[in-house]
C-alpha cells in the first residue's frame, strides 16, 4: 500500500510537466515552421531586382552558388586602398582591445561587436553595396545586421573544440561575410565549410556542435581561403570550423546578417555604429543597421 502511494505521488508530481512539455513542443515546432517555411523564404522577384541593382562583375555567378552551396568567396574583392585603411584600423582596434585570458591562451584576440561603434572605418564597410547586394540576394528578403567584430589567429595547433570543430551557429539561416585582411592560405587557418550543409538544420538549435563522424562521407569540404581583400560568404546554418594550425596570422573582420522579426530564434541585440555613421544614412541603411 505504501509502494502503491509513493508510485502515485510520483506520478502526480511529474504529470503536470508532463502535460505541459507536449504543447511546448509543439507551439516550438510551429515557430520554426513558420521562420523555415515564410521567414526564411526567398522572394525571386527581391533576388531580381537586387541582381539589378549590383554592378559586381559576376554577380549572379556568386549569388547562385552561395545559395546552392551555402559558401562563396570572392577574390580581391577590396581594393588595396580600402584594404590598407582597414588594416591600419584592425591594428589600432588590436593596441586597444581589453586583454582576455581565454583569447590569449589560444593564441587569438576577439574584437567584440560592443567596440562597433568605435570605429568608423569598419561602420562604413558595413554598407558596401555590392557586399550588401549578395546577402540581400541569397536571403531574397531586406537583411539586417545581426553581429560584427574582428579575429586576430596566431599561429596555433589546437585541439578541436568550440569554434575549432565542426557545428553550426544555432541561428538558423544567417549569413556571415568574412573579411580578409590578411592572405589566408588554403594550407592555413581558414574556416572549413560542408557544401550543401546549410539546408540540413532546422530544428535542434540547442546541440550545434556537430559529430565529424556524422559528416556524409562524399561531403565536399570547402575552404575560406584567398588573398587580403578577398571576402568569404557563408551561411552559419551550414556545418563549418575554424581550423588552427600553424599557419601565417590571419586577421578577419565580419558581418552578421538575418531578416527582421524572427519566430523562433530571437536576433541578437543591435549592434551600435560610430556615431559619425549614423548621421548620414539612407532610410535602406538605418533599417539593415536596425535604427528605428
Ligand atoms: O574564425 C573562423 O575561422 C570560424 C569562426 C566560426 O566558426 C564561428 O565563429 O562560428
Amino acid at each position: 500500500m505504501e509502494v502503491e502511494n509513493k508510485i502515485t505521488m510520483k506520478f502526480k508530481r511529474a504529470a503536470p510537466n508532463f502535460l505541459t512539455a507536449f504543447p511546448r513542443l509543439i507551439y516550438r515546432r510551429m515557430l520554426s515552421d513558420y521562420d523555415r517555411y515564410f521567414y526564411e523564404r526567398p522572394s525571386p522577384l527581391y533576388r531580381r531586382n537586387i541582381a539589378k541593382a549590383s554592378s559586381l562583375p559576376d554577380f549572379l555567378e556568386y549569388a547562385t552558388a552561395l545559395c546552392e552551396r551555402g559558401i562563396v568567396v570572392i577574390p580581391n574583392f577590396f581594393g588595396q586602398e580600402c584594404l590598407s585603411e582597414m588594416r591600419m584600423e584592425f591594428e589600432r582596434l588590436v593596441r586597444t582591445n581589453p586583454p582576455n585570458a581565454h583569447a590569449q591562451k589560444e593564441n587569438s584576440i576577439h574584437i567584440s561587436t560592443s567596440r562597433f561603434n568605435e570605429t568608423a572605418v569598419f561602420g562604413k564597410i558595413l554598407f558596401e553595396p555590392n557586399m550588401l547586394r549578395l546577402v540581400q540576394y541569397y536571403w531574397g528578403r531586406p537583411v539586417v545586421l545581426n553581429g560584427t567584430g574582428g579575429t586576430r589567429y596566431e599561429p596555433a595547433q589546437l585541439e578541436d573544440r568550440g569554434s575549432n570543430q565542426w557545428h553550426h551557429d544555432g541561428k538558423r539561416k544567417q549569413v556571415r561575410v568574412f573579411i580578409f585582411l590578411t592572405d589566408v592560405p588554403k594550407d592555413g587557418q581558414c574556416t572549413k565549410y560542408i557544401s550543401g550543409s546549410h539546408k540540413k538544420y532546422h530544428y535542434d538549435l540547442v546541440n550545434s556542435r556537430l559529430d565529424k563522424d556524422a559528416m556524409p562521407a562524399n561531403a565536399q569540404t570547402m575552404l575560406c581561403s584567398g588573398p587580403a581583400g578577398s571576402i568569404a560568404i557563408i551561411d552559419t546554418n551550414g556545418a563549418h570550423r575554424a581550423n588552427r594550425n600553424n599557419g601565417p596570422r590571419r586577421d578577419t573582420w565580419n558581418f552578421s546578417f538575418r531578416a527582421a522579426d524572427p519566430l523562433s530564434a530571437k536576433l541578437n541585440p543591435v549592434p551600435t555604429l560610430h556615431p559619425a555613421i549614423i548621421q548620414n544614412l539612407t532610410m535602406e541603411q538605418r533599417l539593415i543597421a536596425r535604427i528605428t
